[in-house]
Order: structure tokens, then C-alpha cells, then sequence
């Protein structure tokens, strides 16, 4: 007898962020934020550090272990609650890296090679890291091994969600029901989150220019600065219109998501006034923002409680990701025989 898929009651929801080094605004708008506003009575919340995908690159150990606390530490600053959702860290549930070889025998190189993170971050060189080629199918399998029903990510991870989809659904067609497929969860606005000196490029952690973002731990003073320097136009005028103003577009983007506030109301608040009134508010408001999260993350980042919360997120998320993985090794005729005959 296969085992079928076990019915869960709640919204499964899953994501994962990687601790490859400061975060940014784009990261807190584009997907932490998302993660907090989530945790609801309908939902069920899996929220991991993906560790594994980090190591696509080369990471110094010592670090690698301090950033995996920094960002746990930031997960709960921002909101994500350790009693309403799982927190833990991916190569703690080795179940992730297991199901991952299962699909990776179920993808092929063709599709592999079509994800534009790839032949970004490959570009130019002779050899890429085999890593850096299988890891969307690493993020299949965090998503897959939870049964998850949505994921939220910011709109650059579309790719990824898609060919999750497709393996789920081909091994689901071939092997019968082994996978719930997972829907990506997207926000409208926020979800892309523009360089401040290049709005032709997203937001990113691995840009040279420090003034290109804004980090979450940026103090009032950095943050003042890399707002003021930000390109916009001469036009002089605060209107949204990401063709033709792509700066101020941006800028208006990360005002109305902090404020709640439409761009018709932006517009009429600083009309007569030039972009210096605009970004003065502006830089107040994201500091606004970010300094509670900023507070709270110094009281936790160094408490025994934190990594109390890890291990009991492990302990959970196991119990959740090994009945999926034998589901999936069952349907590949993989593990040790229940009879000899
Ligand atoms: P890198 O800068 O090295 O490409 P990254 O900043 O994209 O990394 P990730 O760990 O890959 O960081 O992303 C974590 C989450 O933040 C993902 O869900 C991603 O979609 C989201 N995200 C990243 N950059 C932005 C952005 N500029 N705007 C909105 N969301 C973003
Ligand atoms: N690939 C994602 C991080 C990531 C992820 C996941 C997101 C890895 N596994 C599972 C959602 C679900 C990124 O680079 N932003």
C-alpha cells in the first residue's frame, strides 16, 4: 500500500532567505515582511534559513555560523513569532538535501540551464559551481518536503517556483500523487525593490556601492545619505511613472508600502514641492521603521533563548519533512525492504 498525502488543515506556508550577509530593505519588503504579515489562524508558518543554498558560493565558516544567527535573530525582530511559526535552520533537517537528490534525478539539465540566477551569477566564468546549478532544485525540495501550499518571495524567485511546480507535477503524474504543488505568493507592491543609484537593477545584498541600499541595520545618518544621494530626474516633480521616472518610482514605492499611503496621495502631499522635501521624509520614515526591529535584534541576538528556538524549530520541521521524504523514497522503490520476499 503507497502512503498517500497527509491532509493538513491550515494554509502551509513555507520560505527560506539566505544568510550570505546583510539584509537589505528589498529583502524586508520583498519577503520578511510578508513572512510576519502571514502568521494568521488560517495559516501554519515554516520559516528557514537556508544555509545550504549559501554554500553555492564560497563562505568562510566562522562567518557563515554568525550570519545564521543574525538572521535568525532578525527573523524574530521583525515579527516572525516563535510560537506561531517554525524557525529553523536547513542543513538541521537533513531530509531537505535527501529529497533534493530524489528530484534532481526527476529534472533535467535543459531547464536547469534556462534559470536566469544561474546564468547571472555564472556569467563570464569558465566553470560554474555544480552547486550554483542544482540549487533550484534544492529550493524545490524545501518547499516540496512540507507539503507547503504557498510560498511568498519577491518576484525575482518566479523562475524557481515554476520549476518546483513542474517537478512536483511531473513526478506526481508519473509516480502518482507524491506532492502538493505549491503556489508562489507575490505582493504587489514591494515585491521589487530597486537599486537607489541604478533603478534599472534590483536592490541586492552582493552590490559594491553600500549607498546602492539600504541595510536593515543602517543607522539614522547612513540611511539619510543613501536616500538623498538616490538617482532620480530633473524634472523636479514627485509622480509615479516607473517608465519614464524609474528613480522617484522607486522611491515612491518604498513610501507607500511603510505608509499604507496610495501614490495619487503621495503625489498630492508633495506637489509645489521639489525631491529634497520628499526624500527628507522619506529617510525618517524608513528609519521609523527599521528602528524597532533594529532594538529588538540587540536583545536577542545574543540570548541562549535563540538557539533554544532553532533546536525546537528543527525538532518540528523534522516531524513535518521525514514522513514526506519516505512518501517520496516509497514512490522511487528506495529504503530498506519491509519483507525478503
Ligand atoms: P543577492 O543580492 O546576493 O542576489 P538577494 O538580496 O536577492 O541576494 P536572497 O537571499 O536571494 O537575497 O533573497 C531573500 C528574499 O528577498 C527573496 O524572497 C527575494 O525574492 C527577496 N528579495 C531580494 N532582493 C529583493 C528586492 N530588491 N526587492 C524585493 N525583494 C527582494
Ligand atoms: N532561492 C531563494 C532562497 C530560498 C527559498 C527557498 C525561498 C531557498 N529555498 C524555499 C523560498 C522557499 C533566494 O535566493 N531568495
Amino acid at each position: 500500500m503507497s502512503v498517500s498525502i497527509e491532509k493538513h488543515e491550515k494554509n502551509r506556508i513555507f520560505s527560506g532567505i539566505q544568510p550570505s550577509g546583510e539584509l537589505h530593505l528589498g529583502n524586508y519588503l520583498g519577503a520578511l515582511k510578508q513572512f510576519v504579515d502571514l502568521q494568521s489562524e488560517e495559516n501554519e508558518c515554516i520559516y528557514c534559513i537556508v544555509d545550504e543554498h549559501a554554500i553555492t558560493v564560497p563562505q568562510d565558516p566562522k562567518l557563515l555560523q554568525k550570519r545564521i544567527l543574525d538572521l535568525s535573530a532578525l527573523y524574530i525582530s521583525a515579527g516572525v513569532d516563535p510560537k506561531k511559526s517554525i524557525i529553523f535552520v536547513q542543513s538541521t533537517v537533513p531530509a531537505h538535501a535527501e529529497l533534493s537528490w530524489i528530484l534532481t534525478c526527476s529534472s533535467y539539465t535543459g531547464e536547469l540551464s534556462r534559470m536566469t540566477q544561474f546564468k547571472s551569477k555564472s556569467q563570464g566564468k569558465e566553470s560554474a559551481p555544480a552547486g550554483l546549478f542544482c540549487y533550484p532544485v534544492l529550493m524545490a525540495a524545501d518547499i516540496l518536503v512540507y507539503d507547503a501550499d504557498e510560498v511568498p518571495v519577491g518576484t525575482d524567485q518566479t523562475q524557481h517556483i515554476e520549476l518546483t511546480r513542474d517537478i512536483a507535477t511531473r513526478i506526481n503524474n508519473t509516480r502518482g500523487e507524491t506532492f502538493v504543488v505549491p503556489k508562489g505568493r507575490y505582493l504587489k507592491e514591494g515585491a521589487r525593490i530597486m537599486a537607489l543609484d541604478d533603478p534599472s537593477k534590483k536592490m541586492s545584498k552582493s552590490a559594491e556601492n553600500i549607498h546602492s541600499r539600504i541595510g536593515i541595520m543602517d543607522d539614522e545618518k547612513k540611511i539619510r545619505k543613501s536616500i538623498m544621494r538616490a538617482t532620480t530626474d530633473s524634472e523636479a516633480v514627485v509622480r509615479f511613472d516607473p517608465e519614464t521616472k524609474p528613480g522617484v518610482s522607486n522611491l515612491m514605492n518604498i513610501y507607500s508600502v511603510l505608509t499604507k499611503e496610495s501614490m495619487a496621495d503621495i503625489e498630492t502631499t508633495y506637489r509645489g514641492k521639489g525631491y529634497g522635501d520628499f526624500k527628507k521624509d522619506l529617510a525618517g520614515i524608513v528609519s521609523e521603521a527599521l528602528s524597532p526591529i533594529q532594538s529588538r535584534f540587540n536583545e536577542i541576538r545574543h540570548s541562549e533563548e535563540l538557539l533554544t528556538i532553532l533546536k525546537d524549530g528543527t525538532e518540528k520541521a523534522s516531524a513535518i519533512a521525514v514522513p514526506v521524504l519516505r512518501r517520496a523514497q516509497e514512490r522511487f522503490g528506495l529504503g530498506l525492504p519491509k519483507r525478503v520476499d
